[in-house]
């Protein structure tokens, strides 16, 4: 069975964007495929974190995989600061990972060039744990979002500069990333991705957590365009695109039948079906999360998580400090 592996970072609440671009598709493989999901709060320390804002973030997002359909009894979930041969790796990979490639990072680019203060280490070098945190599973594909697939790839290049120096020592894995929804725009700002950080106040994302009524004005004061026809284009009709996208995604209608369903219908029609979708599937979430809360499952799902991912890294890295000529016991 080929095997899968993708993280969350816990940085705030987990939003729609996350759900369509990256989580439903870990649920979805799980039949398919070895599903290793963890979250990654190492990660989410390479920015400013408030402790009880992180703790809490942390557990929501646990349940919200629950939530949203991740079994414990096919995939293997954990915390990335419960196997700590992640961190061990991840030192290991960086050393072996140019500071050319990651200023090509566009991530940190971004972030530079918005002219952030006192950005960390942690967030220049991240790129080399979350290769640590796939190379040490030997994945075979990474689903995650268009954003991601950059980092992806630098992983595959470290891989097999590794393998070409120590022999074959990591599976080298491909990103998987959505034909539909990889990237998810803002609803206030549909040049911008739907961010948890989003600048704009909280207008433009839908968190998976919103209250019904608050994700349906979201989406019905969506910014889109005075040309009045549901029409699939992203550079001229960015923010009506992007309803269908997320429209797509969530019904598996394709582009075409939502056009024509909404042929001579105007946007107030369109963005109600949107809301709909949305709202139906958030409702399912926010269900099952409350009961999920009320369990002891969040904690029964990391404590078997991690020793089954822990039996996997610890091999792993061995193999690689022998290789490297690291240990001599
Ligand atoms: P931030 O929004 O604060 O930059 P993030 O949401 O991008 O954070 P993560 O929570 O770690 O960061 O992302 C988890 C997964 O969700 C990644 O695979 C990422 O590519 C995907 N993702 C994030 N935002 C979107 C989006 N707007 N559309 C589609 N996929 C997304
Ligand atoms: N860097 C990712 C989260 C992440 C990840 C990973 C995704 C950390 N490690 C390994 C896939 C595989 C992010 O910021 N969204």
């Amino acid at each position: 069975m080929k095997r899968m592996l993708s993280g969350i970072k816990p940085t705030g609440q987990l939003h729609l964007g996350n759900y369509i671009g990256a989580l439903r598709h870990f649920v979805e493989n799980q039949e398919e495929y070895e599903m290793i999901a963890f979250i990654a709060n190492l990660h989410c320390i390479t920015v400013p974190q408030d402790p009880d804002e992180l703790r809490k973030n942390l557990r929501d997002c646990v349940a919200l995989y629950l939530a949203c359909g991740l079994d414990p009894k096919k995939s293997t979930i954990f915390l990335q600061t419960d196997v700590m041969e992640h961190a061990q790796l991840g030192f290991i990979i960086n050393c072996h990972t140019y500071l050319g490639e990651l200023n090509r990072m566009t991530q940190f680019k971004d972030k530079q060039a918005k002219g952030e203060k006192n950005l960390s280490g942690g967030l220049y070098t991240y790129p080399a744990l979350m290769a640590a945190d796939i190379l040490i599973y030997d994945a075979d594909y990474v689903p995650v979002g268009e954003d991601q697939k950059q980092h992806v790839e630098l992983c595959r290049d470290v891989a097999i500069r590794m393998n070409n120096r120590y022999g074959e020592l990591f599976r080298v894995p491909e990103p998987a990333v959505p034909k539909v929804g990889a990237r998810i725009m803002s609803l206030s700002d549909p040049s911008k991705k739907m961010s948890k950080s989003d600048t704009l106040g909280d207008k433009g994302c839908i968190y998976l957590l919103d209250p019904l009524p608050k994700a349906r004005k979201k989406i019905m004061s969506a910014k889109t365009d005075s040309l009045g026809i549901v029409h699939f284009d992203p550079e001229n009709q960015p923010g009506i695109s992007n309803l269908m996208q997320i429209l797509s995604s969530l019904t598996g209608e394709s582009m075409d039948a939502i056009e024509k369903e909404f042929e001579g219908k105007g946007y107030g029609d369109f963005k109600k079906a949107v809301a709909n979708a949305v709202c139906d599937t958030l409702e399912k979430i926010q269900t099952r999360y409350n009961e999920i809360l009320e369990s002891d499952i969040i904690d029964t799902t990391l404590r078997e998580g991690a020793e089954k991912a822990r039996a996997m890294a610890s091999k792993k890295l061995d193999q690689v400090q022998r290789a490297i000529g690291m240990e001599i016991r």
